[in-house]
């Protein structure tokens, strides 16, 4: 399997993320992806390739055009203030509030964000669009008759929503991809979100539509972030009934129930008719994560890579979260080799 993989990764390098109550070193940091990438290279999962760079046009197709505009200019707003930490929003816009974007860069940065705890820091526009790109390249190869693909995103995209950003996510690399190959001839593109945490960038982006489903399995966010969205009964709105599909699952969640809930998931997909699966590649769901609460051990991870590939689908990974960093190599590669073998 093709790896697509770009050092500009590194850009996105926070000194800060709000947790606890503490400013602590980011979990989302740039060793994650060098672990992973390692384990490409010592498993000789195949080639590694450069992203090529597809440009605004299909970001656009999914986040709106002044987010994205903030993104891009938000560092040095806030830098040219002369704030001394790095960019974080103290005043949301909650329960009935205005929904105006406010002129100062304080004020915009709570305005499209749907948590806090994500610095935004010099370099993160640069990082965050090179990874859109890593998915781009992706899609591409998905289109000219690739089997699998893997993109080894980073920062991850599946809590950025078409005006948010938050859960260390700014622009949703996996719902660029899908949009990206309904652009170029595919009908219908479904979405396996393996992450521990709920996808609500991309559950809220496709959310009334029935072109791309999405399937996710994560922690009960009654119990965890992203605590707003996840819940079993949302389940598509308008023409997207029926197309939204989540599985929360309550702490010490075993393998055998995990692998029981993706069954199911999978027949979903399977009776959907995809012409191609994207799988949102997070591997926070080993026993051994510090911020989740799943216990699939590396094994597993394996296991269920067989299991998606028992669909026959062409398939995208795409990397999303993981924070055990010294095994995120290892279990993220666990799910492409087992996926390669099944
Ligand atoms: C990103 B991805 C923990 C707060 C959690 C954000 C987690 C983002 C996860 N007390 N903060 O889905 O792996
Ligand atoms: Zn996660």
């Amino acid at each position: 399997m093709e790896t697509i993989y770009t050092e500009k990764h590194k850009l996105r390098d926070a000194k800060t993320e709000l947790f606890g109550g503490e400013l602590v070193a980011p979990h989302e940091r740039p060793s994650r992806a060098e672990y992973v990438l390692e384990r490409v290279k010592g498993q000789n999962l195949g080639q590694i390739s450069a992203p090529e760079d597809f440009g605004f046009d299909p970001i656009h197709a999914i986040h709106d055009k002044d987010f994205v505009t903030f993104l891009q200019s938000a560092w040095d707003e806030w830098e040219a203030e002369g704030f001394k930490g790095e960019a974080i929003p103290t005043s949301l816009p909650a329960r009935r509030m205005a929904q105006k974007c406010p002129n100062f860069i304080e004020g915009k940065l709570g305005y499209y964000a749907n948590a806090i705890e994500t610095s935004i820091s010099k370099g993160t526009w640069e990082a965050a669009y090179a990874s859109a790109q890593v998915a781009l390249t992706g899609a591409a190869r998905m289109q000219a008759g690739a089997k699998s693909v893997f993109s080894l995103c980073r920062p991850p995209g599946h809590h950025a929503g078409s005006d948010l950003f938050g859960g260390f996510c700014f622009l949703n690399n996996a719902a660029i991809a899908a949009q990206s190959m309904l652009n170029n001839g595919a009908k219908r593109v479904a979405i396996v979100d393996v992450d521990f945490h709920h996808g609500n960038g991309t559950q809220d982006i496709f959310y009334d539509r029935d072109d791309v489903l999405l399937v996710s399995l994560h922690g009960d966010p009654m119990d965890t972030f992203p605590y707003f969205l996840g819940h079993a009964d949302e389940t598509g709105t308008g023409k997207g009934e029926g197309y939204n599909l989540n599985m929360p699952m309550p702490a010490g969640t075993s393998f055998e129930t995990w692998r029981a809930a993706l069954a199911t998931g999978l027949n979903k997909v399977r009776d959907f008719g995809a012409d191609a699966l994207i799988i949102s590649l997070g591997v926070d769901t080993f026993e051994n994560d510090p911020i989740s609460f799943f216990k699939l051990k590396s094994d597993d991870f394996s296991t269920y890579g067989q299991d998606i590939a028992k669909l026959g689908l062409p398939t995208h990974f795409v990397m999303e979260g993981g924070y055990d960093v010294e095994e995120i190599g290892i279990n993220t590669v666990n799910v492409l080799t087992g996926f390669e073998t099944g």
